[in-house]
């Protein structure tokens, strides 16, 4: 019903679905469930006011100057996007327009893994809009942008009260002209754990029907075998499977007998033989030093004929200069985020890259001015995040020893801190030790979380790799442990270290066949039937796949939504700090009308700890009854 809102607007139907469309029409872009009323919305920013965002705890609101988007934007109509020529000439005719430029190609991941990395996932659709508005016209040249998948799916339901495929949608319908990617965890699907092949399928149809043009799949140990499947199914879409590979080790270094060369180079072509049409590597550790870029690039090319797509993390401050290598050896694709959210965790910045390239035949092909302006927006957004960024201001080169990956670094440090360990560099010994334990895994999500775990797991019981086979016996490791040595993460490279996996597993059988092998497919319309007694209504196929990956998560959403209508309509300080007393707020609320707040003031808690706020709302008194929960 959203896309035939906005096809049958009369704006969109004479072709006047510029730049201020959204401004002007604002009624399309709010979520399906508005606020109700009013009410419901004083409600939320009653309880946010009174006891704080989840996970920020709470603060007084800051104050931060407005934020603008400049209508400035140089045009080129004439140029042929990537997503065009897919459109026009199918999967391959993309490979080979990609193959025959000249310039390195860019993905933008300014609205995945950027703020994955930098603030927790937590930017909102809200702040997306007005660079999406402008995306296709800012940057005709970019190859992709990045803006689904990875952990933005349930963390819009579990903390931004969104519905993440809506988001796919708008995004979707803003930019038109733009290849949108997402990040698929090969059988985990955008979750943590493995589905049936049949979820699989519904899922990647579904993400392509809503707007998804490249799929990058990977697997959290490069099992090739938890691959497959995916690729294909994004193939019978005729979208782009971009197969990837995790880069783990260090292929420069002469004692790299495991990740080396040869490894990767049997990996790419095993990938190319599972149906992918871009190879992908995903460095998402930023571990990939820049001498060991244009050795892993150029030994790749001898192998394989599909572009290749390079993604890396910035962490360790070499970004640039590997990507520099990667260039020269002749990678086809990089990926970049905007200046203000690039760097430390985050992935290089798109217009650094633009300059350090300057004078060599492949610098991208970009217009700077239009990069820069994009990226004032984005300054602008930054400080609204502030409370959610993990602290990491400067580069990290322990990285290369401890090979943690940037999203987990403060995650563990969170889990550490919750444990009571507040020496991290405890952490990171454990967490390499733990590494070669499990001998030498990839680590990403979600055979990161496995080592991380057990590092905590071992400092705690005060395990060392000499007494964790005798003490191991009489402990129960932590669930993550179990279900790797069980083998339901796959197939580790090199197998399993066996007397480990007997102290851990105590009995249990281990499976060495593909999880999804083993699995049951799921029965939709069964799912859709048990669903629609929860939420009463006949569920879409969106809110069946939701429910599937995340029952819980789900649930709790649609709940929410019922208790607050959709946040959507609040600005982002508000959303997460509520407002102070005194404070007017003017928020676009429906069809072309305004809602003007005032919080008047604050009492103290009664006796059963309810708070009383007093709003005047459209220049009447309203007052909510908060339990402050401190
Ligand atoms: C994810 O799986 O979300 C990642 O970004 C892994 O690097
Ligand atoms: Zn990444």
């Amino acid at each position: 019903p959203f896309m035939k809102k906005v096809i049958n607007h009369p704006k969109f139907i004479a072709g006047q679905a510029h730049t201020t469309f959204i401004d002007s029409t604002p009624e399309l872009f709010e979520y399906e469930r508005k606020p109700k009323t009013a009410n419901q919305l004083l409600r939320y920013i009653g309880e946010v006011t009174v006891n704080g965002f989840p996970g920020i705890g709470k603060h007084h609101k800051k104050y931060l100057p407005d934020i603008h988007m400049s209508h400035e934007f140089a045009t080129e109509s004439d140029t042929v996007t990537a997503k065009q020529v897919l459109d026009s000439q199918g999967a391959t005719g993309l490979t080979n327009w990609i193959k025959q430029q000249k310039e390195v190609l860019l993905t933008d991941t300014t609205m995945r893994d950027a703020h994955q990395s930098l603030f927790a996932t937590r930017m909102r659709t809200k702040d997306m809009i007005p660079a999406a508005e402008i995306f296709d016209q800012a940057l005709p040249h970019i190859f992709s942008a990045e803006v689904w998948g990875g952990a933005t799916f349930d963390v819009a339901y579990r903390f931004l009260h969104e519905n993440p495929w809506k988001r796919l949608r708008i995004i979707r319908k803003l930019m038109p002209k733009t290849l949108l990617q997402m990040l698929f965890r090969g059988s985990n699907a955008v979750g943590y754990k493995n589905y049936p092949d049949n979820v699989l399928e519904r899922f990647i149809q579904q993400s392509a029907a809503d707007g998804i043009d490249v799929f990058r799949i990977f697997d959290s140990l490069n099992w090739v075998e938890q691959m497959e499947k995916s690729i294909q199914y994004v193939r019978h879409t005729g979208k782009i499977a971009e197969g990837t590979m995790c880069y783990t080790g260090d292929v420069i270094n002469p004692h790299e007998h495991k990740y080396d060369l040869k490894y990767y180079q049997g990996l790419a072509h095993d990938l190319v033989s599972a149906g992918s049409q871009i190879i992908g590597i995903k460095d998402m550790a930023g571990l990939l030093k820049p001498q060991a870029a244009y050795e892993l690039i150029s030994s790749l090319k001898e192998v394989v004929d599909v572009p290749i797509h390079l993604h890396t993390h910035d962490t360790t401050g070499n970004g640039i200069a590997t990507y520099v290598q990667a260039v020269r050896a002749g990678v086809d694709i990089v990926d970049v985020a905007t200046s203000a959210l690039s760097g430390t965790t985050s992935q290089p910045s798109m217009s650094s890259l633009y300059y350090a390239l300057a004078g060599n035949a492949r610098q991208p092909e970009l217009n700077i001015d239009n990069v820069e302006k994009m990226n004032r927006y984005w300054l602008g957004v930054k400080p609204c995040y502030q409370d959610f960024m993990n602290g990491i201001t400067a580069p990290q080169t322990d990285i290369y020893e401890t090979e943690m990956p940037g999203g987990q670094y403060s995650n563990l440090q969170q889990q550490a801190k919750a444990l009571g360990i507040n020496d991290f560099e405890l952490v990171k010994r454990a967490y390499r030790q733990v590494n070669q334990l499990l001998g030498d895994i990839v680590k990403v999500t979600p055979s990161s979380k496995v080592v991380g775990d057990l590092s905590l797991f071992m400092i705690q019981n005060n395990l060392n790799a000499d007494n964790i086979f005798e003490k191991g016996q009489t402990l129960d490791f932590p669930a993550s442990v179990v279900n790797f040595f069980a083998g339901n993460l796959g197939q580790p490279v090199g197998g399993f270290p066996s007397e480990l996996q007997k102290v851990v597993l105590k009995g249990q059988p281990a499976i060495t066949v593909r999880p999804g092998s083993l699995a049951k497919p799921v029965d939709f319309t069964k799912i859709a039937n048990e669903l629609k007694q929860k939420i009463k209504h006949q569920p879409t196929s969106e809110e069946v796949l939701s429910y599937i990956l995340y029952p819980e998560v789900f649930l709790d959403y649609t709940k929410s939504s019922e208790q607050f209508g959709a946040l959507s309509v609040l600005d982002t300080m508000t959303f997460f700090q509520g407002m102070r007393s005194h404070e007017l707020l003017h928020v676009l609320f429906g069809k072309g009308k305004t809602l003007i707040i005032k919080l008047n003031s604050i009492s103290e808690a009664d006796e059963d700890g309810n708070r009383s706020l007093f709003f005047n709302l459209n220049g009447q008194p309203q007052q909510i009854v908060i339990h402050d929960n401190s």
